[in-house]
């Protein structure tokens, strides 16, 4: 790095710590903020220094490929994403909870039908008033991959969606979206895992609101009727498995790496209702689930069904041996399990500390009824605002400090020591980042191959970090070096709203993802049974519009340039299903079909089919178009839809 990029560098460093100090002083007061400030300039002068040194490999160049698949969730947005790590570029978008414009997601049969086959009848009467048949929005928070035995297996992908209630599976094969639930009962899913060991039969999903059990309007304001409901997903079938009334209300969830527990963290004990409630208590707790004894439960018939879903009760001095509740300091948040299969991380948040769990002990607590306090090993005070755990692999933790906007990097066996009287500090190392972490990453961190070569930090908010774009700004997530002692911030990567969490996956992990799509694939088997009825063979070149009543079917092929079918009629009033097969066989080649002013359009991969349905209202002539660029006559991809008057 010359000197002027060095002191370009190191005078962006000292401009944002000063923005950022100032943001943060306003945002939560205090003036260990402001002293915090002048931390971010010496270490952005540091992380100049080590890149100077060629310490940190994270350029990757053109015709160079990432080692890493990072899968993103994007909040508010309802999609995940995939980026490359460690460069930081965005590689696609997987349309999951929201509909997207450019794959026809939320519009096209085959996706309608994923999203609409475990809806409630609630869901489904508010959709129907308001002219809708999706919802259109998803909150996703949390992606996680399929394991076996502790180590991704490149299977699946698991995602929640907040806003909604609902979780999703995505497959790594093709990277779609092939199931999606909206779990009964449960109100908010927020916190949710797989099973790690033996493998990800179960996925476990928390509910974060509070709502009277039996929803009906009968009891509102009663807040001794309300309840938590925490559920185990099947992921083989993405159907409810069974499901646990819990006291307080449940935050994030993890799993161990002997396939024993589940363990979520609640920050609302108290069931308050308003945000001085819920911060009342000193205390709060992690529920920590107990699997076989909860399927045994299960089993022996102790549950009530309710909207389908076998409902057990976990709740504070009803259960068995179904739950214990391990108190920790009020409003705790993240909730990690260590690679070293031994050691759970919670985040206090609201305190500065992260309580440590050894999971080894749990067994004594159900057993014996001995102090639940008694399971803790370590409570090292790390910094303001402790919401996330990552891990190395090498016994290191990495937490991120909401309210100081800094990864601290902490030695679990030296807070072990430290919480057992011994005069050692177990913090390792501080850094800046900017601004507002939320979660954090490491590479392969939450499996038991964790590597410990990169970090990946979400920061809530960037500030000065882009040039201004308006008053919304994007994310802001950065790209740490933590194969040294010293973590080094080596690259700002802009997000769109609002990424909460990521994993990141070596490549080799990646071994069952297509280019080119089966032509037998199940996602489109529903057309494919009733093309089977209209006789017609989808994998030849077809051009035929088949008329049932007011039903009328299109089926075209394509191929680079064109659509089997230049135009095909309909009368107005018919309703219109346009079945596409893209009978090119290439990498990349992609067609598409967009219907002129009618709010249509969808992606039809290499092999792939799909299919649309409408209601053509208004008689004329509508030019219909492939909408991914395919061919040098990719503009002349297009033909017409003749919709004739009805006859009076
Ligand atoms: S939560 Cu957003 S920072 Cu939804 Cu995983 Cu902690
Ligand atoms: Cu086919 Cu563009
Ligand atoms: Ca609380």
């Amino acid at each position: 790095m010359s000197d002027t990029e060095q002191k370009g560098l190191s005078r962006r460093g000292l401009l944002g710590a000063t923005v950022g100090g100032a943001a943060l002083a306003g945002a939560f007061g205090g003036s260990r903020l402001a002293l915090l400030g002048g931390g971010a300039g010496l270490s952005a002068l540091a992380a100049g220094a080590a890149q100077a040194a060629g310490q940190a490999e994270f350029n990757v160049p053109p015709g160079q490929l990432d080692e890493y698949y990072g899968f993103w969730s994007s909040g508010q947005t309802g999609e995940m994403r995939i980026l490359g790590i460690p460069s930081m570029r965005e590689l696609m978008r997987v349309p999951v909870f929201n509909r997207c414009s450019a794959t026809g997601w939320g519009r096209t049969n085959e996706s309608r039908r994923i999203m609409q086959e475990t809806m409630t009848e609630k869901t489904k009467n508010y959709l129907a008033a308001n002219g809708q048949v999706v919802h259109e929005n998803g909150d996703l928070h949390h992606v996680h991959m399929s394991f076996t035995e502790g180590k991704y297996d490149g299977r699946f992908l698991f995602m929640n969606d907040k806003a909604n209630t609902r979780v999703a599976r995505v497959r790594c094969d093709v990277m779609k979206c092939d199931k999606m639930l909206e779990i009964p009962n449960a109100k908010a899913i927020h916190g949710m895992r797989p099973q790690k060991w033996p493998a990800s039969n179960y996925l476990f999903c928390n509910g974060e609101d509070e709502a009277p059990l039996v929803n009906d309007g009968t009891t509102m304001d009663d807040v001794s009727t309300y309840v938590n409901v925490f559920t185990a997903v099947d992921t083989e079938t993405m159907r409810v498995a069974w499901q646990v009334l819990v006291s307080g209300n449940l935050d994030n969830t993890d799993a161990d790496y002997e396939g024993k527990w589940a363990f979520s963290t609640s920050y609302n004990s108290e069931m308050g209702m308003t945000q001085a409630d819920m911060t009342a208590a000193d205390m709060d707790h992690v529920v920590v689930f107990n699997i076989a004894e909860i399927e045994k439960g299960i089993a022996a018939g102790d549950f009530q069904e309710l909207n389908g879903c076998k409902v057990i009760d976990g709740r504070k001095g009803k259960n068995k041996n179904y739950t214990r509740y391990i108190p920790v300091a009020n409003n705790p948040h993240g909730c990690n399990m260590a690679p070293d299969k031994k050691h759970l991380c919670i985040g206090g948040k609201l305190s500065p500390t992260v309580t440590v769990i050894d999971v080894t002990k749990l067994d004594t607590i159900f057993a014996t009824d001995a102090d639940p306090r008694s399971v803790v090993v370590a409570e090292p005070e790390l910094g303001l605002g402790p919401l996330h755990t990552a891990f190395d692999g090498k016994g290191n933790a990495f937490t991120s400090l909401f309210l100081d906007s800094q990864v601290v990097k902490w030695n679990i066996d030296k807070a072990i020591a430290a919480y057992n009287g011994e005069k050692v500090d177990p913090i390792l190392d501080k850094v800046d980042v900017q601004y507002q972490p939320g979660h954090l990453k490491t590479s392969m961190g939450e499996t038991l191959e964790a590597d410990g070569k990169w970090l990946v930090c979400l920061c809530k908010f960037s500030k000065d970090r882009f040039i201004n774009v308006g008053p919304l700004k994007p994310e802001n997530d950065q790209l740490i070096d933590i194969s040294g002692d010293k973590m080094v911030v080596v690259h700002d990567g802009p997000n769109f709203a609002e990424p909460h969490d990521a994993i990141a996956v070596h490549a080799s992990k990646m071994t069952n993802i297509r280019s080119v799509w089966d032509r037998n694939d199940p996602m489109w088997a529903e057309v494919r049974k009733q093309a089977e009825a209209d006789k017609i063979n989808l994998d030849d070149w077809q051009d035929t519009v088949i008329r049932d009543g007011n039903k009328v079917r299109v089926y075209m092929s394509s191929q680079a340039p064109t659509f089997a079918l230049e135009s095909f009629t309909v009368k107005q009033g018919d309703e219109v299903t346009v079945i596409v097969t893209n009978l090119d066989d290439i990498d990349d080649l992609t067609h598409g079909f967009t219907l002129g002013n009618h709010g249509i359009a969808m992606e039809i991969g290499p092999q792939a089919t799909a299919s649309v349905t409408f209601i053509a209202a208004n008689p004329g002539v509508y030019w219909y178009y492939c909408q991914w660029f395919c061919h040098a006559l990719h503009m002349e991809m297009r033909g017409r839809m003749f919709v004739e008057p009805k006859a009076s």
